[in-house]
């Protein structure tokens, strides 16, 4: 994500050799962690069946990123814009204790201490692909449950059409807070039936663990369909509101960053083609699958949306 300068060669076409080579000692870590098995043929994807199990996703078997990749290779600007920023400058970033508000067009806002607002939700694990606007990928176990069990508990009104996000503000903690490469706080936002979709995530850990400081810490979105952005991070607040709500890629660079954000292989980025992705540990590019591969479970939301319009 870099604004203003020639990404003749984006980080995500140098592959380190370590990634290649260190591959079977992570998937062998996975494995300890009980998490190969999270890969098998149908897991990927997600999506709830009525007994609220991981239902078959994209066809495919796909190998997990290495821990190490996904907490080494991370878009984190609160913490410096290098890929490896976020892990080297997170170390100071106290994740607890932590409050969330949730506010807006809703019977029940309030402020909460965060071990009482995740109590009441089961945790899931589920695997799920990253695709970073950038053209690199991740595959990824993260831990969480749908954004939609929050969003009922706060009974919305009907004049809740979005849903808005807020990331913490600490430029104390978070280095890159205290230059003014973004209009911090980071914001994002989903379309209520978005929001309600029950691939939506709220994800508190990855690999079977509590999320690092680099990937979010404590509670951060995932939002497998569309670009890494829409996934904000270190999420503080929660408001419902009536209006498309201001996103921070979207306000900074319209003709680039859209609301919606939708993965699509067919509309390229001003500046590059978003036809194929690296993922992460390989070599050879591959093809970006509409909707990130999740086209059969969200596309009915966009079947009005002239998808060139509403990047
Ligand atoms: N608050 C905040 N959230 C953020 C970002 C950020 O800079 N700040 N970067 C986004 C981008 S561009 C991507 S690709 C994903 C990366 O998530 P990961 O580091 O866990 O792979 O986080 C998203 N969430
Ligand atoms: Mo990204």
């Amino acid at each position: 994500m870099l604004i203003g300068k020639p990404n003749d060669i984006p980080p995500s076409e140098i592959t380190p050799e370590r990634d290649y080579m260190n591959r079977r000692a992570f998937m062998a870590e996975a494995g300890k962690l009980g998490l190969v098995g999270a890969v098998a043929p149908g897991l990927l994807g997600g999506g709830e069946t009525g007994r609220g199990r991981v239902a078959p996703g994209p066809p495919g078997q796909e190998e997990l990123t290495p821990y190490e990749d996904v907490t080494r290779y991370n878009n984190f600007y609160e913490f410096g814009t290098g890929k490896e920023d976020p892990y080297r400058n997170s170390g100071d970033f106290n994740p607890r204790p932590w409050t969330i508000e949730v506010a807006g067009h809703c019977a029940k806002p309030g402020v909460f201490d965060l071990d009482d607002f995740l109590q009441p939700h089961a945790l899931e694990d589920r695997v799920y692909r990253l695709r970073c606007v950038e053209a690199w990928s991740m595959v990824i176990p993260w831990r969480g449950f749908p954004l939609n069990r929050v969003i009922a508990r706060a009974e919305p009104t009907s004049a809740a059409k979005y849903v808005a996000f807020t990331t913490v503000v600490r430029p104390s903690e978070m280095p890159g807070q205290r230059s003014r490469i973004l209009d911090w706080p980071y914001r994002e936002g989903l379309r209520m039936d978005e929001a309600m979709h029950p691939l939506t995530l709220f994800t508190t850990g990855l690999y079977g663990r509590d999320l690092p400081n680099q990937n979010g810490a404590p509670l951060r979105l995932v939002v497998p369909w569309k670009y890494g952005f829409k996934s904000i991070k270190s999420i503080v607040r929660i408001d419902l509101v009536e209006e498309m709500p201001y996103t921070t890629w979207s306000a900074m660079a319209p003709n680039e960053y859209g609301f919606f954000a939708n993965v699509n292989p067919e509309v390229d980025h001003p500046r590059w083609s978003q036809a194929r992705e690296r993922r992460i540990g390989e070599f050879r590019k591959r093809p970006t699958l509409m909707f990130n591969g999740y086209g059969n479970q969200v596309s009915p939301m966009y079947a009005d949306l002239d998808l060139r319009r509403w990047y």
